[in-house]
């Protein structure tokens, strides 16, 4: 007999046609470039699940366009995403951590620009330990015109349509927004799709694990510094002291926040005076996952997600999770400005 309470499982592809239908007037366009990010990630993550049998560890010996070196899976991961987004001609160019330059796609025309970053944390890869890629949409603001420029690249997070990451963890996660909500799909690599397994996921309001590098404590702001050490010091009413957790790939440590609660930072210093990661490619698309899910994503100051950027690679200090912990270090931050 047919159990019908049991849960039907549904498919990134369903999910993204569902989520389509509800608006009539929709091209279909915005989907198709979803449902090919999707592809791309199943062939990373296959390739990064067996990297260690086909010998595509390791540097390639070439350096990126900010002097760090590079790995051969990164080089795959950018290759594969790009080569998705090409197939469906709908985006115009690509904005990639690989890639000094635009990455003019063949459709000059198409009404897309994605930012990438193909393979975030790559100093995990040799170490089997999680790695993830991310992925940010903005629409066109002069569509049809074949004149691209980094220039047109140059909008403020808030003005994504779409944004995500992929975790290749215990199992690979797709997460993504298109600013309704977030929604988590997990691959089942047995029949090689992604399946619904959270729907609206919200972040807590409060939570008691800090994530930071504190290798590079002596580096930090005081404010910065007096954070850290109340989330250390014993107070039983606030769970106090916090636990530290720190992976060093930003989509593991910043899934964990969306789960658990708490705080992910990644400070300016003196060694980063603006701080380590990028605004396009890394801070604007999980920010708005996070805030999406109930959380707030600043940049010390402000919201990360209205920074007018300047530079498609630029950088900038973040501090992202639950509303009250990231409120909190505002506070401190605030104090000993
Ligand atoms: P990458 O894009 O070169 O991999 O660098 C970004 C990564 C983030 O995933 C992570 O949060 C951060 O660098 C870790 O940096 P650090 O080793 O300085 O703590
Ligand atoms: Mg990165």
């Amino acid at each position: 007999m047919v159990d019908r309470n049991k849960k039907r499982v549904i498919t990134l592809e369903e999910y993204i046609i569902q989520a389509q239908n509800k608006f009539p007037g929709a091209t279909g366009d915005l989907s198709q470039l979803l449902r090919d990010i999707g592809l791309a990630a199943k062939i990373i993550s296959r390739e990064v699940n067996k990297a260690g049998i086909t010998n595509i560890l390791g540097e390639d010996g070439s350096k990126n366009i900010h002097g760090e070196s590079v790995k051969k899976l990164d080089l795959f991961a950018d290759e594969q995403m790009i080569s998705a987004l090409n197939r469906a001609e709908i985006t115009c160019m690509v904005i990639s951590e690989e890639n000094d330059g635009i990455v003019e796609l063949d459709n000059a025309g198409g009404k897309y620009i994605v930012y990438l970053d193909p393979l975030d944390g790559s100093s995990n890869i040799d170490v089997n330990v999680s790695i993830g890629s991310i992925f940010s949409i903005y629409m066109r603001e002069k569509p049809g015109s074949n004149q691209l420029s980094a220039d047109e690249a140059l909008q403020p997070g808030l003005k994504q349509v779409a944004a995500g990451y992929v975790l290749y963890g215990s199992s690979t996660l797709l997460t993504y927004t298109t600013g309704m909500g977030v929604s988590v799909f997990t691959l089942d690599p047995s029949i090689g799709e992604f399946i619904l397994s959270e729907d609206d996921v919200k972040i807590p309001d409060k939570g008691t694990i800090y994530s930071v590098n504190e290798g590079s404590y002596h580096s930090w702001d005081k404010g910065l510094k007096q954070y850290i050490k109340y989330c250390q010091v014993e107070d039983k009413e606030t769970s106090r002291p916090y636990k530290a957790r720190y992976i060093g790939s930003m989509v593991a440590d910043v899934h964990r926040t969306l789960k658990t609660g708490g705080i992910f930072i990644y400070p300016n210093s003196s060694q980063y005076p603006n701080g380590k990661l990028r605004l396009m490619y890394e801070c604007n698309p999980l920010s708005l996952i996070i805030e999406q899910a109930g959380g707030l994503a600043i940049d010390g100051k402000g919201r990360i997600l209205e920074i007018e950027p300047e530079a498609i690679h630029q950088r900038t200090p973040i501090f992202i999770g639950s509303q009250e912990n990231v409120l909190k270090v505002k506070e401190f931050l605030d104090k000993y400005s």
